[in-house]
């Protein structure tokens, strides 16, 4: 379908007058910008039902990606690019008297998701649909996504993120395909024509009304679509009228508002699994409802469930929609009279999990009474589950009682979601190579053992067209006069780059779009913070969730160090640094909330000292969301992958800030090492122990007071964080470190990797002095990252784990 402008007008101007009864002229920027919206919603509906046609009438078959979470970000731009009418509305807006980039900073970011894990379900749902694939995502429309941070003395304060006031432009209700969700209440058996009938009494219904979100692809015919699902109280005579018979009036309206709690907020954690009732509510409201509605589309379609492998991939993301094991079977059995082994052989084919943390807090299990009394019916297919595959594991490995304890999903009072999944899913991925290595040989290992067929590795990638195209239009546009535009549907042209390494005026116009870049996020920090930064200094860039294993202490730590340099001498010789750090804490997590006090603690002493605030800046800004990021990292040079090797499972800012040109200090952890694999130890500043040598000296007693002792300058810093330097003491942190409490201080080795990161930090500003080099490190980087495109990773799936033509 192409658009001429004046068509594109007529419907813009319709979407004006039916919405607020005027005319586009004298519409205010507010109206101008949701009538856009709902132009761009149209288009986007009739091309999806093009697509929607084709697919079915091919009998495709179609995937379904089940997350807790999808970090979406703002939508307007995205989708204009993707439908290649940016220039044409522009035009248009023009005329209007309006600038388009204004209009996209109205739009809020639909944050429904944490960090990592989440953003990924968004950067697949674009590759998706730009490779054609008939993709469906699932989650939940979370009335409150991930709160806004604000920093108050210091401190990380949270407020709601009432994303929906603004962002619902995107969703439309299908109230008539609505969907009922069972929870508590009790389980009988009952025979019925020969068969066992399953009865599921006193339970509190909930209804789960879906709301699309439609996703297009680039420059493709596929328009995918993500369902939220939003909890409602079912009719209040079906609900209430138990209690209201009774005279328990507030009850009854308890029971409403209770119901509706359930997709009010997103989970603000990523660290630790807490076994709350709500979050497991969340995770059956989004399982069942889905599967309701996949399995009951299936058989509108093909009129028997047998087929649903062949037509049907359901992926979990992560464990949280671990539930999908024992629902399908609950609808395969229960609903669909089909039996335990077909049902089991249909289940297992259908469904594949991706694991993204080695982390053992972050690992869901749930208290199995609470399991037992909120979800019956699931209780006792898990049990069974469970009962058969102890069955096999006990005539596998005998009485060894660990290690099967170990490996069931049903053990010492706990339901253990990775165990659901990896006793059930066909395929089970990790999202690096060193990622799968480790699930291979760790935590895993037990079921690698038993079945290594089913483990496979899929690295991530991200959905460049939004971090390259769209966030850096101006590198965008030199790269398309450079090497042409086919990189925008096929990332590994990037590449062809390569032959401008020599190129003068190639890195010439690099440095100038960097600077113009660090220029603008330079207004913004001004703006947001009221610090004045010098954009020709080098961009230091940490952004990513606040997490101790992340190591944005061991970033402070070699910050201190260089500020105790210039002390020392104020006439060294180092190019100018600022350091830019974003990131937010879970609610719960003191340590990271100290780690952010510490960060502002040092940027106020640091950036308030004439002695050295040339030399080095420090800036936290607050509010890290997917806007933020797109204005950050097509200003980074330097990106900072510090985890300690083996906890990072991948990371996929480290892939947005390379393919931007920033060249990474890091650590060989997750994507890293394939980051490595592509610009070799010339274009990266490589650090710290690795993986196994980690696991060796953890194991062999790792003490921190040893680096301390070594080395008077750590003890210095360490007393500097005791003794108030930074405005307040930093016990906590520095007990952290030190502290020998059951063994456990300094967990992810910041002292043990301290020395080689300064070592790698000095590299940086001796490179730095080179310009010109430095610039043809951070080309080599761009042409490299094809390979991290979401597109690369998607075919994968399709090809590997999907098992679509
Ligand atoms: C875990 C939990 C644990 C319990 C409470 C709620 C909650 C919510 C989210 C999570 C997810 C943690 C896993 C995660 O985000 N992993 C990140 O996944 C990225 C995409 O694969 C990967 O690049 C990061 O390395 C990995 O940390």
């Amino acid at each position: 379908m192409t658009y001429k402008n004046e068509e594109l007008y007529r419907i813009l101007e319709d979407a004006c007058s039916n919405n607020f009864g005027c005319d586009l002229k004298d519409a205010s920027r507010l109206q101008v910008y949701k009538s856009l919206c709902q132009t761009v919603r149209y288009i986007l509906s009739k091309k999806r039902k093009l697509f929607h046609d084709e697919i079915n009438s091919n009998k495709s078959k179609q995937v379904y990606y089940m997350s807790m979470e999808f970090l979406i970000g703002k939508s307007l731009r995205n989708n204009l690019f993707n439908l290649r009418l940016e220039d044409n509305f522009r035009e248009i807006l023009n005329g209007l008297g309006f600038n388009i980039d204004d209009l996209y900073e109205i739009e809020p970011d639909a944050g429904l998701g944490n960090g990592g894990l989440g953003r990924l379900a968004a950067c697949y749902m674009d590759s998706m649909a730009s490779l054609g694939i008939p993709g469906t995502g699932f989650s939940i429309r979370y009335e409150f996504g991930i709160f806004k941070q604000k920093i108050v003395d210091g401190w990380q304060m949270e407020f709601p993120d009432d994303w929906l006031s603004l962002g619902d432009v995107w969703l439309r209700p299908r109230t008539e395909d609505s969907y009922e969700v069972k929870f508590g209440g009790y389980v009988t058996e009952s025979y019925e024509d020969g068969q066992i009938k399953i009865n599921h009494h006193d339970y509190s219904p909930v209804l789960a009304v879906p709301y699309d979100m439609l996703i297009p692809g680039y420059n493709s015919d596929a328009v995918d679509k993500l369902v939220l699902w939003s909890a409602k109280s079912p009719s209040p005579s079906a609900i209430n009228l138990s209690f209201f018979v009774r005279g328990e009036h507030l009850k009854a309206l308890e029971q409403n508002t209770m119901a509706e709690v359930i997709s009010k907020v997103l989970y603000p954690a990523d660290d630790n699994w807490d076994g709350k009732r709500l979050r497991l509510k969340q995770q059956y409201l989004l399982v069942s409802a889905s599967l309701q509605s996949i399995v009951s589309s299936h058989i509108k379609k093909y009129n028997t469930l047998s087929s649903l492998p062949d037509k049907v991939a359901i992926h979990i993301n992560d464990t949280h929609p671990a539930l999908c094991v024992p629902e399908l079977m609950r609808i395969l059995i229960d609903e669909h009279n089909m039996g335990w082994d077909e049902a089991w052989e249909i289940t297992q084919k259908t469904l594949s999990y991706t694991n993204h943390t080695v982390m053992s807090e972050a690992l869901e299990r749930w208290p199995e009474n609470l399991f037992k009394e909120l979800l019956p019916r699931v209780y006792q297919i898990v049990s069974e589950i469970n009962r058969r595959l102890l069955y096999r594991l006990n005539s596998e490995y005998h009485n060894d009682m660990a290690k099967i304890e170990y490996m069931s999903p049903l053990s010492g009072g706990e339901v253990k979601m990775a165990n659901l999944c990896l006793a059930a899913c066909h395929t089970i991925n990790g999202v690096s190579k060193l990622h799968t290595d480790i699930l291979k040989s760790s935590i895993f290992k037990n079921y690698y053992d038993l079945t290594p067929e089913r483990f496979t590795n899929v690295t991530n990638g991200i959905a460049y067209r939004r971090w390259l195209c769209q966030s850096n239009p101006k590198l965008c546009e030199l790269l398309s006069n450079l090497i042409g535009e086919g990189f925008k549907k096929d990332c590994m042209e990037l590449e062809k780059l390569m032959q401008f390494y020599d190129d003068a005026s190639v890195i010439e116009s690099l440095q100038k779009i960097k600077y113009d870049n660090k220029v603008k996020l330079s207004k913004y920090i001004t703006d947001a913070n009221g610090i004045n930064v010098d954009p020709s200094s080098i961009f230091d860039v940490q952004i990513k969730r606040l997490h101790e294993y992340k190591r944005q202490l061991l970033n402070v730590l070699q910050i201190i160090h260089m500020y105790r340099e210039i002390k020392f001498n104020p006439n060294i010789d180092i190019p100018p640094r600022t350091f830019i750090f974003a990131a937010k804490a879970s609610s719960g997590y003191f340590m990271a909330k100290q780690i952010i006090r510490l960060i502002v603690a040092i940027s106020n002493t640091i950036n308030s000292d004439p002695m050295v605030r040339d030399k080095i800046k420090v800036i936290f800004l607050e509010d890290y969301k997917v806007s933020l990021a797109e204005i950050i990292i097509p200003s980074a040079e330097i990106s900072e992958q510090i985890s300690v090797a083996g906890k990072e499972a991948s990371g996929t800012g480290n892939m947005k800030l390379m393919i931007n040109g920033a060249v990474t200090v890091g650590t060989l952890d997750g994507a890293n090492v394939e980051i490595h694999e592509q610009v070799g130890n010339e274009n990266m500043f490589l650090f710290g122990l690795k993986a196994n040598e980690v696991e060796a000296l953890w194991h062999s007693g790792y003490n921190p007071l040893y680096y301390v002792s070594k080395n008077p300058e750590l003890n210095e810093i360490m007393q500097m964080l005791r003794l108030s330097v930074f405005g307040a003491s930093f016990e906590d942190i520095t007990n952290s470190l030190l502290t020998n409490k059951f063994g456990a201080a300094d967990a992810y080795m910041n002292l043990a990797d301290f020395d080689d990161y300064v070592r790698a930090q000095n590299e940086v500003s001796k490179v730095y002095k080179d310009k010109d080099h430095f610039t043809k490190m951070s080309l080599v980087n761009i042409a490299k990252s094809g390979i991290f495109s979401s597109d690369r990773a998607i075919k994968e799936y399709a090809d590997n784990i999907w098992h679509i033509k």
